[in-house]
């Protein structure tokens, strides 16, 4: 295996990931800035077959018309020369000092405003560039404290929002949809939509459901002490993973923002497993930031890290499938069993069932272990690479 990268394994990364400069809280930028341009050629050559981006990472804010045609002229070319798509866009409502209270639920009805024309605006590049997917990444709608924001109202602002721009794609026939990204916390101290399970509750409560999804974040699940990959199960069980977000972390602590395959490598080994076996075709999409220790060569080779590691745990994941032993010890696990509905009689059936209740062994089936330790054993032993 060289797990080498092609177009067909549909790896991508967001223009900020290997453009950060490594600018923190505590410390300023240690590299020089990239050209986007540049960008999609390096991301090309290593194998990557999209590139997204934020409105201010390809148009700098505050950049006039026709200066901005330039960037976008360039940017095009670029994609053109390489080959490189662009599956998903978004837009930049978090850095500039107006959205410091958040975007979309901004007390001040001034700044909701405009951040739905900031949205609007790159919407209609997001489709001009052939982009299907447009994710919304809420980072500071939310709060730091307790009166400042009515949670209730500020959700009411956010459905407002989501049925506006649902208008405005159906009006204007775009074929786009939202994906939108929880996170717990970071850069407020409580975001609005925190985890996979809120976004999804909430896209039950929209205008047009069937235009929303979720674009889940490996690191931002597990910042909450979630379960990713489960998170992942329930968004595939409703429709809804539109899009997804690779990285790596380390447990319950700041955004870390690792390559793909750091931090919690088994969690990473379960993601793959389910992606490719679940029925995700969508872009594998890295958003991760090269740690500031970098210099740019750095920058590719942690990119070009992301997209191997994917390619090794694929690997694993499908030797692990395919082991004779795997499948038998599955069966001890009982997870066929799991896959059988539990009332193919019915309810009349199952009230009918004396073995059901009556004359269940309650005390022999509690006695029966369940065989998951020999099961998870063979599991480390793929990933570990010593099976197979
Ligand atoms: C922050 C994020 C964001 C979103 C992006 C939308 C800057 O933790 O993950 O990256 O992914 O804004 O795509
Ligand atoms: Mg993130
Ligand atoms: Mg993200």
């Amino acid at each position: 295996m060289n797990y080498r990268p092609t177009r067909e394994d549909k790896f991508s990364f967001g223009l900020w990931t290997v453009g950060w400069q490594g600018r923190d809280p505590f410390g300023d930028a240690t590299r020089a800035p990239l050209d986007p341009a540049d960008s999609v050629r390096h991301l090309a050559e290593l194998g990557a077959y999209g590139v997204t981006f934020h409105d201010d990472d390809l148009i700098p804010f505050g950049t006039s018309e026709t200066e901005r045609d330039g960037h976008v002229k360039r940017f095009r070319q670029a994609l053109d020369a390489t080959g490189l798509v662009v599956p998903m866009a978004t837009t930049n409502l978090f850095t500039h000092p107006v959205f410091k209270d958040g975007a979309f639920t901004a007390n001040d009805r001034d700044v909701r405003r405009y951040a739905l024309r900031k949205t609007i605006r790159n919407i209609d590049l997001a489709v001009e560039l052939g982009a299907r997917t447009y994710v919304a990444w809420g980072g500071r709608e939310g709060a730091e404290s307790g009166a400042a924001k009515d949670v209730r109202d500020a959700l009411e602002r956010m459905k407002e929002a989501f049925d506006l721009l649902g208008a405005y794609v159906t009006e204007q026939g775009y074929d786009l949809r939202f994906a939108i990204e929880p996170k717990p916390n970071e850069p407020r101290g409580d975001i609005l939509l925190p985890t996979v399970g809120h976004a999804l509750a909430f896209i039950e409560r929209l205008e047009r459901p069937e235009l929303y999804g979720v674009n889940p974040e490996v690191g931002h699940e597990q910042m909450a002490g979630l379960n990713f990959p489960h998170a992942i199960a329930q968004a595939l069980w409703a429709g809804k993973l539109f899009h997804i977000d690779l990285n790596g972390q380390n447990g319950i602590k700041y955004d870390q923002d690792l390559r793909f395959g750091a931090g919690d490598l088994r969690g990473a080994f379960w993601l793959v497993d389910l992606l490719e076996r679940g029925g995700y075709d969508g872009p594998r999409h890295f958003d991760f930031k090269p740690p500031r220790t970098e210099d740019h060569s750095g920058v590719w080779a942690s990119a070009a890290g992301c997209m191997r590691n994917y390619l090794i745990l694929r690997d694993r994941a499908a030797a692990f499938r395919a082991d004779p032993d795997v499948v038998e010890a599955l069966r001890a696990a009982r997870l066929p069993e799991l896959a059988r509905p539990t009332a193919e009689d019915g309810l009349a059936g199952l009230l009918a069932d004396r073995g059901a209740f009556e004359a269940f062994d309650v005390e022999g089936a509690a006695a029966r272990g369940m065989a998951f330790e020999r099961l998870d054993q063979l599991a480390t032993e793929h990933l570990l690479g010593v099976r197979g």
